[in-house]
């Protein structure tokens, strides 16, 4: 599910799950986070994140068969992506998001969380929740405002719509955009020129903008608010008809309720 290459100092990780379109399931998440566990153990200053060379879909987000049953929150702490974000936030060195072909939901949110992402111009980053009826979470939700600007964020997050690389790049959301035959050494040109930085200085820069980022205050009133909301989108028919559809290949029936 996950291919690995270390050199001079530089990781590679390549989603390798085709038949489920690199669907982010639990045991490639596992797998990812032990893979970050070794890169710190021989002291990786970069990390490449990409799918195989070539790849329609960079990644079709969180894998559905894993969403659980209408009821139980489908986003919660222990949930695989939200473990990969996770891992991806507090990793000591720089992960580059090198993208090309189309990137779905959580593989959205993925990317987004990675320190930079460098694209292939025709690549495409659509943010799907509105699509399944799951209702985000907070830090998901605050990964988007980060990446992006709440103007974006809700026209991602309300249309579902594929949004092109070269749009986001415009907006200051991706780094770089390239031709695909370009991609790779535009990315491992950015990795070996931070690899060659100092990593001290690069990985304590790295914590205080994660801990800057995520530095907003909330009620408590206010959480339980989000999250009393949230429950009534879990606990909907329409939940349970979002994954259904997926699963019958058909386009769902949302009721509103
Ligand atoms: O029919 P088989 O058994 O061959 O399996 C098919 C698909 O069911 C499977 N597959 C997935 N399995 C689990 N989770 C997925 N996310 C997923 N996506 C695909 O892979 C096999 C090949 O898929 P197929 O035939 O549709 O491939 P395609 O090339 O025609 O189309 C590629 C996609 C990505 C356009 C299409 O597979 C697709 O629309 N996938 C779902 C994308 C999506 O809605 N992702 C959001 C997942 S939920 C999530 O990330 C968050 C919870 S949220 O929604 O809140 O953002």
């Amino acid at each position: 599910m996950l291919q690995i290459d270390i050199s001079d100092h530089i990781a590679t990780l390549t989603l390798d799950r085709e038949s489920r379109r690199n669907a982010l399931c639990e045991e490639m998440v596992h797998a990812f986070a032990t893979a970050l566990e070794s890169f710190r153990a021989v002291g990786v200053r970069c990390v490449v994140l990409r799918a195989c060379a070539g790849c329609k879909v960079w990644s079709a987000g969180h894998d559905i068969e894993e969403l659980p049953a209408a009821g139980l929150d489908p986003l919660a702490w222990r949930d695989p992506l939200r473990k990969l974000v996770r891992e991806i936030e507090t990793f000591p060195a720089p992960i580059i998001a090198m993208i090309e072909g189309s990137v779905w939901g959580g593989a959205c949110e993925t990317a987004f969380a990675c320190d930079l992402i460098v694209a292939a111009r025709d690549a495409t980053f659509a943010a799907t929740p509105a699509r399944l009826n799951v209702p985000y979470n907070v830090g998901g939700l605050l990964t988007f405002l980060n990446a992006a600007n709440l103007r974006l964020a809700k026209e991602m997050l309300f249309t579902a719509a594929p949004i092109p690389a070269e749009r986001l790049c415009s907006l200051g959301i991706i780094n770089h955009v390239t031709d695909a035959a370009d991609l790779d050494d535009a990315t491992y040109a950015m990795a070996r020129r931070i690899a060659a930085n100092a990593p001290l200085s690069i990985s304590v820069m790295k914590e205080q903008l994660r801990i800057l980022a995520g530095a907003h205050t909330m009620s408590p009133e206010d959480f339980e608010r989000i999250q009393g909301l949230r429950r009534v989108v879990y606990n909907s028919q329409d939940y349970a008809e979002g994954i259904r559809a997926f699963k019958e290949k058909r386009k769902p029936v949302f009721r509103g309720e």
